[in-house]
């Protein structure tokens, strides 16, 4: 085998070598940069009680085993503030609620489905 040409093909892989291993570093480098930031949590937030989550009561449907809630940011969801159906987990878990009402509701994603599992209302607790 040609030596010079041995050393030309060894020059290139050095390089594709090199080219490839900066790709993590960069990455790794940028991940870590966002772990550091969301460690810090949410100082600003309310002292929400076990990972409850604020609403108001629009609408209960209580045949349906449903009800409408404006709820805030639902951080275990990931699911920002907004104005929603949900399901129920047991239809008894509407009768204290009116419209108008201000609650903490703990939701569930099942399946896709999302199920409120918890309401505490706030004359309740
Ligand atoms: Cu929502």
């Amino acid at each position: 085998m040609n030596p010079q040409r041995l050393f030309i093909r060894a020059t290139g892989l050095a390089l594709v070598i090199s080219a490839a291993a900066m790709s993590p570093a960069w990455a790794a480098s940028h991940q870590g940069g966002h772990g550091t930031h969301g460690d810090h949590g949410k100082p600003t937030a309310p002292a929400a009680s076990s990972g409850m989550t604020d609403g108001e009561v629009r609408k209960v449907d209580r045949e349906g085993g449903k009800v409408t809630l404006r709820h805030a940011e639902i951080k275990s969801l990931d699911m920002p503030a907004m104005t929603m159906v949900f399901v129920v987990k047991d239809k008894a878990m509407l009768d204290k609620l009116k419209v108008g009402d201000k609650i903490k509701f703990k939701a569930t994603s099942d399946g896709g489905k999302l199920t409120v599992t918890e309401i505490a209302s706030g004359k309740g607790l």
